[in-house]
């Protein structure tokens, strides 16, 4: 039986710099799906790279004094060793210089012209050679790039145009009978109202006025402009034009890509010329391009002239490549914007990785030897905590399997995460001490076997995020390569007795939160540029192994929760003074209350729900008194979004919005009307 298909694609990135951790997210979350699709038997093709084209590269090159191919060589050497240190597992890696690809887009080019696709005129507009892109005069912001906002170029030269106008109403018929092929959805209206609806414009896809590109046949003073080139690379790595019947049967089975994974600012490009490029060439269609948000420094968008760009490399040195993964894809929903801190990091790796899974992981093998001999024990028969573990273990199968379709990946570690939780409250409730000190062995050998078993399932349902880790445990609980497949999760309790259980450091250190945060301020910018001219690949230091403690823990519980030792500034409030580093633990996010009824029993409750852009929360909140339910429907509402569940009369409540009192009056804190659901506030 042939296996499922399953193509994803990053950007090709421009190789005109080193790149950043922005980068890193999107190659990291399509890591991370590659990797479940294969856990699920996908036949998987993942296809990253690099777009080398274009004047911006040719003047990165002059600039450090090399030749183009030396540059790009440098560069991409450089990627490809950060991508090994991130363990990418990418199937294929193109770079438009290739013959693979240049030969084809010149082919393609020449068969558009020849069918009245592409025509010659003359083009006159703006252009930002940092975006590689062209503006009309109406679209400038203060004259300005109204992307980067820097200045812009007016040029007028002979170019070929590509006839985009011709296929919008197919474009929109498209739109309309796939509704999933853009995503997060509200993309969409973004895409129709403000670059259909104005009327598309032909797109230019030659220049003249550089050198550095595929050159068009027929016509060779002129350069395949960017876009058409890039684009291209998401069929020519698979075999598109080839004469290799090998290769042509290639394309023929991944063919459509399932996803493309883009950041919001070339979702136009994906959603709107790719598609009609492919509708000239008579080939499908993607099924689906996801336009995920940007990973934002404080002060706003990462760029080396603001210094406000980390290294990846450096933070992967620092903390291991499995700790910035988890980071990434646990701190920001997929397709919303988030904000790098130092201080979520350490929070993340402090409280996530080391407390929560490091601190299961490590006290469960030391049990394991201090009371069943240093091996997983055979159980009995499961008692009500087992049986309720057991379910939560297969149910979080079911949530991951979920959220991964969704491609919601924060929701999904959450998903994890919670069973790490519960695995940790199992072990106190059945206090393997208390058993064995009260010599009841099998009750015993149960619990340690119920242990091995939920960090078994723990360790198989991290393996998409966290390979490294996931290898590291079943080394340490001799699980055998049959018990790590997603379909070993079937079933609680068909793992394996008898398998030895090793004694290791901890998977994750706890660091020193002070020392953390100087240590990462200290890292901001310190990537090379690329005009030093020493381009050439690191050798490969992978970072230290995730068991070595990366920096010695200060144990001062105060300085570690940011709260100021006695002798500090005086109270506010009467409340003690708290370093920014406690305040950035909490979650605001703007939403919108969507229902509102009361709780019934309870005079002082409402029950909302309230959207939260990726999703929507139920949230009871103790403010009946003071409100008409109807009158908070569509109300902006600020909500502390990572307050542990609890229930209020029997109610779940999911979250907190604030509101501030006075003589007993009380309004909600608001934002205006235009700031969208699931915006941070800080
Ligand atoms: O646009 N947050 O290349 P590029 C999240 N060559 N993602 C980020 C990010 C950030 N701060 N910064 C970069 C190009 N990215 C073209 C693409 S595709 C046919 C051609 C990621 O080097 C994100 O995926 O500017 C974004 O779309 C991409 O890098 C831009 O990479």
């Amino acid at each position: 039986m042939t296996r499922p298909t399953f193509y994803i694609t990053t950007p090709i990135y421009y190789p005109n710099d080193f790149l950043h951790i922005g980068h890193s997210y999107t190659t990291v979350a399509a890591d991370a799906l590659a990797r479940y699709k294969r856990m699920r038997g996908f036949d998987v093709m993942y296809l990253t790279g690099t777009d080398e084209h274009g004047l911006k590269i040719q003047q990165r090159a002059e600039q450090a004094g090399q030749d183009v191919h030396e540059f790009l060589d440098g560069i991409i050497a450089w990627i490809k060793d950060l991508w090994a240190k991130l363990d990418i597992s990418y199937d294929d890696f193109i770079r438009t210089t290739e013959e693979r690809h240049t030969r084809v887009v010149e082919a393609l080019f020449e068969r558009l012209i020849d069918q009245g696709d592409i025509y010659l005129s003359d083009y006159e507009g703006w252009y930002c050679t940092p975006c590689e892109s062209f503006w009309s005069e109406r679209e400038l912001v203060d004259g300005k790039c109204p992307d980067c906002g820097r200045e812009v170029q007016f040029v007028r030269e002979e170019s070929y145009f590509f006839r985009m106008s011709k296929y919008v109403d197919r474009l929109l018929a498209f739109y309309d009978a796939h509704p999933d092929f853009i995503q997060p959805e509200s993309r969409k209206n973004e895409m129709i109202n403000n670059f259909i609806k104005p009327g598309l414009k032909d797109l230019c896809v030659s220049r003249t006025s550089f050198d550095w590109g595929i050159h068009v046949r027929r016509d060779p003073k002129h350069v395949v402009y960017v876009w058409l080139d890039a684009l291209t690379n998401y069929i020519t790595a698979i075999g598109y034009g080839s004469d290799d019947p090998q290769m042509q049967a290639k394309f023929e089975r991944y063919w459509p890509a399932d996803v493309h994974f883009v950041g919001k600012e070339i979702v136009r490009f994906h959603v709107i010329y790719w598609p009609i490029i492919l509708m000239a060439l008579g080939l499908p269609l993607p099924k689906k391009v996801y336009g995920h948000g940007f990973l934002m420094m404080r002060d706003g968008k990462m760029s080396k002239s603001k210094g406000n760009v980390i290294d990846p490399k450096l933070l992967i040195a620092r903390y291991g490549s499995d700790a910035i993964r988890y980071f990434l894809l646990r701190e920001i929903p997929f397709g919303q914007d988030g904000v790098f801190t130092p201080e979520s990091l350490v929070q993340r790796l402090n409280y996530d990785l080391a407390n929560d899974l490091g601190n299961l992981v490590h006290r469960s093998a030391a049990m394991m030897h201090r009371f069943v001999g240093g091996a997983v024990p055979a159980s009995s028969a499961f008692g009500p905590l087992e049986r309720d573990l057991a379910a939560l273990c297969e149910q979080t199968v079911a949530e991951v399997e979920q959220h991964m379709d969704d491609m919601q990946f924060s929701l999904a570690l959450g998903s994890i995460w919670s069973l790490i939780g519960r695995a940790n409250k199992y072990i106190d409730e059945a206090a393997p001490w208390a058993l064995n000190k009260a010599g009841e062995r099998e009750r015993l050998q149960t619990v340690m076997y119920t242990i091995a078993e939920a960090i078994r399932y723990a360790s198989v349902l991290v393996a998409p995020f966290l390979p490294r880790t996931a290898e590291q445990i079943w080394a340490q609980y001799s699980v055998e390569p049959e018990q790590t497949t997603w379909e070993s999760l079937r079933r609680f309790g068909t793992g394996a007795a008898g398998r030895a259980v090793a004694q290791r450091d901890p998977l994750f250190p706890r660091l020193d939160v002070e020392a953390e945060l100087e240590a990462l301020g200290a890292l901001a910018n310190k990537g090379r540029a690329p005009s030093s001219g020493t381009t050439a690949a690191e050798p490969n230091q992978p970072g230290p192994s995730q068991s070595a403690p990366v920096a010695a823990a200060k144990p001062a519980a105060q300085n570690a929760t940011g709260l100021t030792p006695s002798g500090g500034p005086p109270e506010v409030g009467g409340k003690p003074r708290i370093g920014i580093d406690v305040f950035d633990q909490v979650e605001l996010r703007v939403g919108q209350v969507e229902l509102a009824e009361r709780v019934p029993g309870a005079d002082k409750l409402l029950r909302l729900m309230v959207n939260l852009g990726a999703e929507t929360r139920q949230i009871v909140s103790g403010i009946a008194q003071h409100f008409q339910p109807e009158a908070l429907v569509g109300q902006k509402v600020i909500v502390v979004t990572n307050l542990k569940p609890v229930k209020l009369r029997g109610v779940e409540s999911n979250g907190m919005i604030l509101a501030a009192s006075h003589e007993g009056t009380l309004k909600l804190a608001t934002v205006p009307p235009e700031m969208p659901n699931g915006a941070i506030v800080k």
